[in-house]
């Protein structure tokens, strides 16, 4: 297994919309454990691969406090989502360092398939249903902090721009 490069906002590979994968193989299982392999050893809860530079539509979680509850989702699909909204305060790996507030549905239900090419459905609410929106949302391109207002998202460049400078 390898640990990945996970690029940083506002780099505009994060804006790659992800094709959908034709085959799950070897390949796929292999991208699916370095992104998990990623992921725990950032901290993160989950993880799209578009954050790692490839351009398919693969995403891990895992919001066990046990961190021993990976999910792997392929293709992911929403099938449906309440519409009570729920708001939280979001983090993501490619934006380090800032968290805000974003509301989306507080329930969904997504299919998608799984390591051996089976399609499974997914219930989510609470942290599950936050971080599985957020990380499909990575899959067409979207950055969470494209969710909050012009000037907050300003004011986030420009302090990311700034932290690069320094690295
Ligand atoms: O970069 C990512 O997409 C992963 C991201 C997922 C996420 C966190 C919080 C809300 C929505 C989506 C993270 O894991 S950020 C890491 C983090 O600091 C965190 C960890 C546990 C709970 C909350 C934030
Ligand atoms: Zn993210």
């Amino acid at each position: 297994m390898a640990l990945l490069q996970i690029i940083n906002y506002p780099d505009p590979r994060l804006h790659r919309i992800a094709e959908p994968i034709a085959r799950v193989d070897d390949e796929v299982r292999r991208l699916a454990a370095d992104m998990a392999e990623t992921m725990y050893a950032a901290a993160g809860i989950g993880l799209a691969a578009t954050q790692v530079d490839s351009h398919r539509q693969l995403l891990v979680v895992d919001v066990s406090e046990t961190r021993d509850a990976l999910l792997t989702l392929i293709n992911p699909r929403l099938v449906e989502a309440s519409s009570e909204l729920a708001g939280y305060e979001e983090g993501c790996l490619s934006v380090p360092g800032v968290f805000d507030e974003v509301e989306r549905p507080a329930r969904v239900t997504v299919e998608a398939l799984d390591l051996q090419g089976e399609q499974f459905q997914l219930r989510a609410e609470g942290l599950l249903s936050v971080c599985v929106q957020h990380e499909m949302d990575h899959l067409k391109g979207i950055v969470f902090v494209e969710h909050l207002s012009r000037l907050k998202r300003n004011r986030i460049v420009s302090k990311l721009r700034k932290q690069q400078k320094v690295l």
